[in-house]
């Protein structure tokens, strides 16, 4: 059978967990959609409580949302009445910055979507001591050595460079800064409703943009970037 007509579904039910305690019983599903040469793949965790309240969450950890829901779904009607689920959808990506303009600041940054809120983790190592600059930009393209190739500071709604939340504009990728210690580590956690993961708002949706670090600090008022100097660490936000 051609792959690109039929949507392979290897649905690994495999029971990862089947843990009962005397209130609730839960299970969790991977689930796996293959389809032309992406693959979705979700984790179900279904709960039953003492009163046989069903809750169902759903952890995304790549790909596309409407196949990975469409699949869970058909498990979710199997397993019951779809109508009285209380459903909770999660969210998750996770991926590796990579040194740039001959620095060696790398690290790994993790996004995760829940009730309409973007959390934001990214942990750097290989960092000179100080305050850094953290921002989104355009592209989600690490391509070249400088960083460059990423573009500019994703401004999706046209506004000024400035700290994120002022009256007076900020891009939707003014992270802004944190600091590195002396052993050239640092890291930072920021959450928003200002962002989501995949979303058909373009406002909003951080896919297939990149996360920037700089070489030194964001000064929050000068256009159209922070003048933070070179890009030491690029990674797309990719799923
Ligand atoms: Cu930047
Ligand atoms: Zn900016």
């Amino acid at each position: 059978m051609k792959k690109n007509i039929f949507l392979l579904v290897c649905l690994s039910i495999g029971l990862i967990t089947g843990c009962k305690n005397r209130s609730k019983t839960q299970k969790s599903i991977m689930v796996k959609v293959e389809q032309n040469d992406s693959l979705s793949k979700a984790e179900v965790t279904i709960t039953t409580d003492k009163n046989g309240k069903v809750s169902e969450e759903v952890q995304i950890f790549e790909g596309n949302n409407e196949e990975v829901m469409s699949k869970v779904n058909l498990i979710t009607k199997k397993s019951g009445n779809i109508e009285n689920i209380e459903r909770k959808i999660i969210k998750k990506i996770q991926f590796s910055l990579n040194a740039k303009s001959g620095s060696k600041a790398n690290g790994t940054i993790a996004f995760k979507e829940e009730d309409g809120v973007v959390l934001f983790e990214g942990t750097l190592t290989g960092l000179s001591k100080g305050t850094h600059a953290i921002h989104i930009h355009e592209k989600a393209d690490c391509s070249s050595e400088d960083g460059k190739s990423s573009g500019g500071h994703w401004n999706p709604t046209f506004e000024n460079h400035g700290a994120w939340g002022v009256e007076s504009g900020y891009h939707r990728g003014d992270i802004g800064n944190f600091q590195a210690d002396a052993d050239g580590n640092g890291s930072i956690t920021f959450s928003t409703d200002q962002w989501c993961l995949g979303c058909d708002d373009e406002t909003k949706n951080i896919i297939g943009k990149a996360i920037i670090v700089h070489k030194g600090e964001d000064d929050l008022v000068s256009q159209p970037s922070g003048a933070a100097g070179a890009r030491v660490s690029c990674a797309g936000i990719i799923e």
